[in-house]
Parts: structure tokens; sequence; C-alpha cells
């Protein structure tokens, strides 16, 4: 085994405390600002754009440093029809008689149904793939650790790049996602984690009216 090697920490920057507490302000109304998109343009966004999002979200925290995730990045209108297909399949069964009523209840709210249009008309899906496993240059495989918080942070983060360079998203789960994996030819040891809509908002969009919980709803401070 290699010895353990160190540089010294040289990217960290402190601010000072004023500052802090602006930029703290700052990025939580940027980030409040983000809503999931249903209605997307097919406006072309440069793919250039895609890329650097997601070498964002590579840069997550994750479990030993394996970067257990791939992001199938589809713009070819022919998969995009297939995807649509797939998932409309699954989501007719999810709302007329796979999904409990207490969970279509809970969902009447955001008007959500079984078609998907955004799947062909937005300019990018991102299929999101976990990787149980990786595989080792002699071919073994090669463990992964905490690969579905690793990814689920990396996914994040990558909302959060989008959002930040101006683009809409939708988190789309198709359950079951299995014909992710056939669909943009992935390997067996890698399960679909989500797909996420990218683009631009259509004209006219519309979005529910929800709100957030209160600080003191989700934190206590010990
Ligand atoms: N996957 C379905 C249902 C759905 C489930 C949840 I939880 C949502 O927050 C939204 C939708 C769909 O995409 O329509």
């Amino acid at each position: 085994m290699d010895s353990p090697k160190f540089v010294p920490l040289t990217s960290f920057k402190e601010y000072p405390q004023d500052e802090m507490i602006k930029r703290a302000e700052s990025f939580y109304k940027d980030l409040a600002r983000r809503r999931t998109v249903r209605e997307f343009s097919d406006r072309p966004v440069p793919r250039e754009v895609i890329g650097k999002c997601i070498l964002a979200a590579g840069t997550a925290p994750n479990g030993a440093n394996k970067q257990p995730w791939h992001f199938a990045v589809v713009s070819n209108p022919a998969i995009k029809k297939k995807i649509r297909e797939a998932a409309e399949k699954e989501e007719y069964a999810f709302y007329n008689h796979r999904a409990p009523q207490d969970w279509l209840n809970d969902l009447e709210k955001f008007g959500t149904n079984e078609h998907k249009p955004f799947l062909e008309k937005a300019p990018y899906l991102i299929g999101i793939f976990s990787q149980s496993y990786g595989t080792a240059e002699d071919g073994s495989k090669d463990k992964n650790y905490y690969v579905k918080e690793s990814v689920g942070i990396a996914t994040g983060m990558l909302i959060t790049a989008l959002h930040n360079a101006g683009l809409a998203t939708l988190t789309h789960t198709p359950s079951p996602m299995g014909f992710m994996n056939e669909v943009m030819n992935r390997p067996a040891n890698e399960k679909a984690f989500l797909l996420l809509v990218v683009g631009y908002p259509d004209k006219g969009a519309e979005i529910p009216v929800i709100t957030k919980k209160s600080l003191d709803e989700v934190a206590s401070f010990l």
C-alpha cells in the first residue's frame, strides 16, 4: 500500500464575520428563488454549462473518495422519446393503481399526473446513477461506501450548480427506474438514482403555491 500523501490546505477562504453573515444571507436568498419546474422550453442550452455543473457535482464529499456516481446526459431526441415512453408507462401504473390514496392526496397540490411531455421537450435529461461497486484494474469488484449518501449529496450540488448557472431543473423519480439502465446503456453495477430534467422554464410556466418550514421547525441549537 502507498504511504498517505498530504499537502497544505491552500484553497480554504475565511471571511470577516459581517461578510460571512452577508454571504450566508445572500446565498440563502438565491437558493430560495429556485423552484422545481414542470413546464420546460425547448430552447437549447450550451453543453459546456452542463459539463461544468457535473464537474461541480463531482466535487461532493463521498465515501472514501470512490466517487460512486455516473451522470448520463441525454439530448438525443430518440433516446428522450424512449425515456418518456418508459417513464409514462410506470407513471400510468403509479397514478392509476400503484400509489396508495394518501400519496395521491399529498401530490394533489402539485397537479402532477402520468403525462410527462417535458421528458421530450427539455433540452437535457441527466440520468443519475449510483455505482454499488466499482471495477478494479484487474477486473475484480472494488467496494464503494455510503453510496446513497454520496450520490444524494452530489445530486444536491448538481441542482445547486445548475440553478446558479441560470437553469431550471425537475427532480423526476419515475418508479421503478430500472428501465433507465437499458435506455441509457448503463452497466449492472449501476442503479438509477433519479432523472434530472434540465432547461429553461417554458414561457408562462407556473409553479404551485407552497411554503418552506421555518428555521425553528427544521433546526434545534443545543
Ligand atoms: N413520480 C411521480 C409521482 C411523484 C412523487 C412525488 I413524492 C413527488 O414529489 C412528485 C411526483 C411523478 O413524477 O409524477
